[in-house]
């Protein structure tokens, strides 16, 4: 196969700069990497919080960023045993791990501490050829197109082990904040696809439907509602729900799902504001009431979270643009005007 000398590449400096388009060289794969041509992307929120300089640990720069790229791998490096020219891949949030350390030998990969990110420590899928580990990067069912598989290789994976991490059972309730978003249409899927009751929360009609379409049972506008705990409260009875699912991108919710749920239920917060939060002490004991953190998912919880889309259990619904879209996309997703999620062609 012959390869470009030279391809697109969206890349910022970051700390909020917008980003430019250029022509960059195309790189060789190193030893345990492959080369994969991008054909599509999706756009997460965290590419805007790397874009713009949100969290305490700051992003390469200049940054090409994007860990929800699909494609074909066009280069192998040396000492690649697992995968071939023409194999379908994606390039994902967790792009390498130690495999040695306490965390990757007992399975918890996500929590290594040598690991690094596609699109924050390494670039990532806003180009037209990656660099990806081997060994790391996603493996597509084949009755999975590459625009279907873009939004789960991260928010598809995410939410689906957030939800796993919750111990929620078929017939409980699961509230989900930012329901309408990228992740949340997802969570909705995947957790009635488990057999959970969800209540969807987010703002506006156009996400209410799809909530709703998606199989909502309830559905909560927080722009129109004064107080969205009560209306949970009212819905279970009293009670609270089971789970609640934290992905909107607004601190203030934080507080709010602690208040949401059930006596012995478990809050998973997944969403990355910057800020902190504070907890209600008293309630959070004396309910005995988890509150825990969940980040992305292993290789193993991404083949079953592809799984579910390859059996059309779950259907990603997405807007296709362009490459070129990319800054106009992040406006979008500021003022949180996307239903679902965007996927960008190159
Ligand atoms: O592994 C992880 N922990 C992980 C993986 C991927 C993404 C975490 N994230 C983080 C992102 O960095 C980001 O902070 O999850 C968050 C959500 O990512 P996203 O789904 O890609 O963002 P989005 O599509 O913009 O959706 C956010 C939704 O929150 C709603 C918005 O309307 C939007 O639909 N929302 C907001 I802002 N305020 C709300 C409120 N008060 C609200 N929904 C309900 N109530
Ligand atoms: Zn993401």
């Amino acid at each position: 196969m012959t390869l470009p000398e030279t391809y697109k590449a969206a890349v910022t400096e970051g700390n909020g700069a917008p980003y430019v388009f250029k022509q960059v060289p195309t790189p060789t794969p190193g030893k345990g990497e492959i080369l994969m041509r991008v054909h599509v992307t999706g756009v997460c929120h965290t590419d805007l919080h790397a874009k713009d300089g949100d969290w305490p640990v700051p992003p390469k720069a200049p940054l090409t960023g994007g860990h929800e790229g699909a494609g074909e791998v066009v280069a192998v490096g040396e000492d690649v045993t697992s995968l071939k020219i023409g194999d379908r891949v994606g390039i994902v949030w967790l792009y390498s791990a130690c495999g040695e350390c306490e965390h990757c030998v007992k399975g918890n990969e996500t929590v290594c501490e040598k690991q690094h990110n596609g699109g924050y420590s390494k670039d990532g899928s806003f180009q037209e050829y990656c660099i990806a580990d081997a060994k790391y990067c996603a493996r597509i069912p084949d009755g999975v197109s590459y625009a279907d598989a873009a939004p789960l290789l991260c928010a598809g994976v995410t939410t689906y082990k957030a939800l796993k991490e919750s111990e929620v059972k078929a017939g409980e309730y699961m509230t989900i904040v930012g329901a309408g978003g990228g992740l949340g249409h997802l969570a909705v899927q995947y957790a009635k696809a488990m057999g959970m009751n969800v209540i969807a929360i987010d703002g506006g009609d156009e996400k209410g439907a799809l909530c709703k379409e998606l199989g909502a049972m309830h559905y909560v506008d927080f722009m129109k509602t004064p107080n969205t705990v009560d209306e949970v409260l009212k819905i279970t009875g009293g009670k609270g729900a089971e789970g609640v699912l934290c992905l909107a991108t607004s601190n203030k919710v934080f507080n709010d799902c602690v208040h949401m749920c059930k006596r012995h239920g478990c809050v998973v917060l997944v969403s990355l504001p910057p800020g902190d939060f504070s907890i209600p002490i008293f309630p959070v004991v004396l309910k005995r009431i988890t509150v825990r953190g969940s980040i992305v998912g292993t290789r193993q919880d991404l083949a079953e979270c592809l799984e579910f889309c390859a059996q059309g259990k779950v259907k990603p619904i997405y807007k296709t643009q362009h490459l070129e879209d990319l800054n106009e996309v992040f406006q979008e997703m500021h003022q949180g005007k996307i239903a679902g999620r965007i996927v960008l062609e190159l």
